[in-house]
């Protein structure tokens, strides 16, 4: 391979776990010594999708649930060429949720199998490192009020929580789980090492498919 691609590393966690910090500082980390690297994240509110998707999230409108898990699901497809070539470029990915928060907050709804919601994700890149912030529900509500948008409440994200630990039992992805209790550089330290060594260990693999 003349340029090695990057890599795609998602943190994901429930809400409170400090995710979007620990991803922009990621970012910084990794730019900082040399290596090239973009956030990203789901789901990105920009779009026409994303747009529907931002309203329904801040109650400002309503969305069927099937149709609005199709939703996330599309939002992730319609930046999938744009990932891809950013990765051939091999600029490493750092990505603020993926499909795995798509899966464990609609299967946390009643009715919803894991099964039929992993379905319209399978195909995607796959990342090359899912780290997981671990944070129990008691230590989120240390860390003050959640907001006002749809999902927000404690009983909806313990069933999140649930849903997460089901889809780590899948090994065909690689998980990382971090204990997001500690303080925020310490946090940061330990997701920075994996993080370098998910990139040395992508260089020359392909991009995989997410479950399949
Ligand atoms: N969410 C996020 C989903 O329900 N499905 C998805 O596929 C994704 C990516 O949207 F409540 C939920 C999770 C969270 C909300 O919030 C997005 P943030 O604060 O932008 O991460």
């Amino acid at each position: 391979m003349t340029c090695r691609r990057g890599a795609l590393i998602v943190l994901e966690g429930v809400d409170k776990a400090g995710k979007t910090t620990q991803c922009n500082k990621l970012v910084q980390a990794l730019q900082d010594s040399g290596q090239t690297a973009e956030m990203m994240k789901f789901p990105e509110r920009t779009t026409k999708i994303g747009q529907l998707i931002n309203s329904y999230l801040e109650n400002k409108s309503n969305l069927e649930d099937h149709t609005v898990h199709l939703l996330f699901s599309a939002n992730r497809w319609e930046l999938m060429p744009l990932m891809k070539e950013k990765l051939e470029q091999g600029i490493s990915l750092v990505v603020d949720r993926y499909a795995f928060s798509g899966v464990a907050f609609t299967s946390a709804k009643p009715g919803f199998s894991l099964d039929w919601c992993m379905n319209p994700d399978k195909g995607l890149p796959k990342p090359d490192l899912v780290m997981f912030l671990q944070l129990s529900p008691s230590e989120a509500a240390q860390r003050g009020q959640f907001g006002t948008e749809r999902y927000e409440t404690t009983v909806f994200q313990k069933a999140v929580q649930q849903k997460f630990e089901l889809l780590m039992k899948d090994s065909s992805v690689k998980w990382q789980v971090i204990d997001a209790a500690r303080n925020i550089e310490d946090v940061h330290a330990d997701i920075k090492n994996h993080s370098v060594d998910a990139i040395k260990a992508a260089e020359n693999e392909p991009i995989g498919e997410l479950w399949k």
